[in-house]
């Protein structure tokens, strides 16, 4: 084992099978071969500016050219010079241009079973008239437009309307607080609020429009609330002067309004993520280069063809609603499902009947929720017809490998390659995935760079660790995607991303990169904890652990031991058995087994549930505090519930 001063990281769980694309999948594939991808890497790589240019020339529409591909003086990157686009008419007119005008661009879904289907040309005509009532309400160019809705067609359409006009619009997911809605409206200065009456959450109605009401009180620069009639319930309060209605502001528009041409650099959104102080940052895209990865990301992952029906899950409030739900796939033109509600309502079997009722060959969805499912148990798969699926996708996390493997035989029925794909809200789009015709999957890896992605993985002093030691994920090269700022923050966008490792784009996520090329996310800087002298990723440790068949989730983290320096704590989330002693042994035996004596966890607590950020990913940081000031005591069989702590503690 490496030793710890050198700054590299143990990696110490072996995963072995390879799953090879299946051959009919290769046949039609949009890159079919591996020396398609080394011509396009080696491109990219090689001639950067040469590669980007023609990319953009071929797959978006230009009213004026750009003159320079890409301008780069680190940390600030300017992409398309002098060129001008618009993200709304790469994602409708140039397909109506093209002859897609009817084709469906969204299929969706409301909680209660409504349903609403647009073609591109609905889609245009819908977006137009969200355009002109923007404009009516004083939205011009360059405003800041937030928007807090349900996942129904209007989120996506307002998106679209404001990048139709230039105005820069801001998501806030709708599960969000009063308070952060005034700290994210106030941050943006936005002019202009979209909201909805309520929204559908397992049968119940969420009353989204008293939480805006609360957040307006305290967001002075908001002049004018946009209100969408979702619910339909009487007393809905609307400020005289402030607020009105969509179906009067909206819907009584014409539905013609040209898109703006606008500068390739024009901001196109901001989206808030947390960061590792308390503030939340607001990530800045712009219009060209963010479209253009959105678009050519899709298409190369998702491997898209004509009759695909594709489904990401994701929320719009986050980057992978932004990117997969709306710019990427509508950008290429495919035709899009989109529901509104809860995997588990009316029962467990939600998205099953879905994909089995909307024929979906595309399926695009996070860790978080595959091992709810496997809780929920493989009956409510069973049930369904999922034949019509050829790709499968998992984003925001690590899946574990034994995550993986029930994707891969329940899900996938065993013919379905998984795309792991690696990206961040500040990459604008996927960066390391497989490329499904070709790439050979490992369970746990999200394999190799995408082209123009040049990723390196160095220690605390920036040096190159060797393969198959773990370090800190760099990416050494401007790319189109990339994020352009924090909204209002520049200082802290050139520290947090661009000093640590002088001119290139540090991640925030640990990484290795196997012998045979693949990288291996081992979870973030903080999260690499340091057992006698060891470092260990602690998403290895979780794995292993969740490959034990009574184990649902598992959380590792780190406490202060006076002996190892950090002991290894683990929460746990079980099924079909009792949470005593008897298990606990097991499961330290199955990590020993599965790794070795220096990853055994020295605390194992079980839990109802993990405290998760709202996106789903497990808040480590939290876990940590409780693993350091609860010792573990003689009572161990209780079973916490960790979830009341996550609902008390929000990520921001
Ligand atoms: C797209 C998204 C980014 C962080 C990222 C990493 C984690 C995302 C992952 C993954 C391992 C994957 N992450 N995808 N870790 N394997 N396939 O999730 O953006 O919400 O900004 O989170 O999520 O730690 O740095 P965002």
């Amino acid at each position: 084992m490496a030793d710890s001063s050198s700054g590299q990281i143990d990696h110490v769980l072996i995963e072995e099978r390879l799953f090879p694309p299946p051959a009919k999948f290769t046949e039609k594939a949009v890159v079919a071969s591996k020396a398609q991808y080394e011509e396009l890497y080696a491109a990219a790589r090689d001639d950067r500016d040469g590669f980007w240019g023609k990319e953009a020339q071929e797959h978006l529409h230009w009213f004026e050219p750009f003159d320079t591909v890409c301008q780069w003086q680190s940390p600030n990157a300017k992409w398309f010079v002098n060129g001008k686009t618009n993200a709304s008419y790469n994602c409708l007119d140039r397909n109506i241009d093209n002859g897609l005008g009817d084709r469906v661009a969204i299929l969706w879904e409301g909680e209660p079973g409504d349903t609403r289907t647009l073609t591109y040309r609905e889609l245009r005509t819908e977006v137009c008239k969200c355009a002109e009532g923007l404009r009516a309400l004083g939205v011009n160019q360059g405003d800041v437009v937030s928007v807090y809705m349900p996942m129904t067609p209007e989120l996506a359409i307002t998106m679209l309307a404001c990048a139709r006009i230039g105005a820069v619009h801001s998501v806030i997911f709708a599960g969000f607080s009063a308070e952060s809605i005034a700290d994210r409206n106030n941050d943006a200065s936005a002019k202009v609020m979209v909201t909805a009456d309520g929204l559908y959450r397992r049968g119940k109605v969420l009353p989204l429009k008293e939480t805006v009401d609360e957040a307006l009180a305290k967001s002075p620069t908001v002049e004018k609330c946009l209100v969408l009639r979702r619910i339909g319930q009487d007393g809905v309060s609307m400020t005289e002067g402030r607020d009105v209605w969509w179906h009067d502001v909206v819907e009584t528009q014409i539905g013609d309004l040209p898109a703006e041409p606008l500068d390739s650099e024009a901001p196109l959104f901001i989206l808030y993520t947390s960061g590792s102080t308390g503030k939340p940052k607001g990530i800045l895209h712009t219009t060209a280069g963010y479209n253009l990865w959105a678009k050519r990301t899709f298409q190369w992952v998702f491997d898209h063809q004509e009759d695909d029906v594709y489904w990401c899950t994701a929320d719009c409030g986050w980057i992978t609603g932004h990117s997969y739900v709306v710019y990427g796939p509508l950008s290429a033109g495919a035709t899009c499902l989109m529901y509104e509600g809860a995997p588990n309502h009316p029962q467990e079997d939600r998205f099953w009947d879905l994909v089995e009722k909307y024929k979906v060959t595309t399926l695009y969805t996070a860790p978080t929720a595959i091992r709810a499912f496997i809780k929920w148990g493989d009956e409510h798969v069973e049930k369904h017809d999922l034949s019509s699926l050829r790709l499968l996708g998992s984003v925001g996390e690590g899946i574990n490998p034994e995550a993986w493997m029930w994707y891969h035989e329940k899900i996938g029925g065993k013919n379905c390659p998984i795309v792991d794909t690696w990206w961040q809200t500040e990459t604008g789009g996927i960066m390391m995935s497989p490329l499904p015709g070709i790439t050979s999957t490992k369970p746990g890896s999200c394999t190799t760079p995408l082209p123009g992605v040049i990723p390196e993985i160095v220690d605390e002093s920036g040096q190159p660790v060797e393969p198959n030691h773990g370090g800190m994920l760099c990416i050494a090269q401007p790319w189109p995607g990339m994020l352009r700022g924090i909204w209002g923050d520049e200082k802290r966008y050139a520290e947090q991303y661009w000093t640590m490792v002088p001119g290139k784009y540090l991640t925030g996520d640990n990484a290795r990169c196997d012998d045979d090329g693949y990288y291996w996310i081992m979870g973030r800087i903080d999260d690499v904890i340091n057992v006698s002298g060891h470092r260990l990723s602690t998403i290895e440790v979780e794995s292993a652990l969740v490959s034990h068949e009574a184990v649902c989730e598992a959380a590792v983290v780190g406490r202060p031991d006076d002996l190892k320096g950090q002991a290894i704590a683990a929460f746990v989330t079980i099924r079909d058995r009792e949470p005593d002693e008897e298990l606990k042994k097991e499961l330290r035996l199955h990590v020993r087994k599965q790794i070795g004596a220096l990853a055994n966890p020295d605390d194992i607590r079980f839990t109802a549930s993990l405290p998760k950020t709202r996106s789903g990913k497990i808040m480590r940081r939290l876990l940590r505090d409780i693993a350091a000031g609860h010792e573990a005591t003689g009572d161990t069989s209780t079973l916490e519930d960790l979830s009341v702590l996550a609902s008390l503690k929000d990520e921001d």
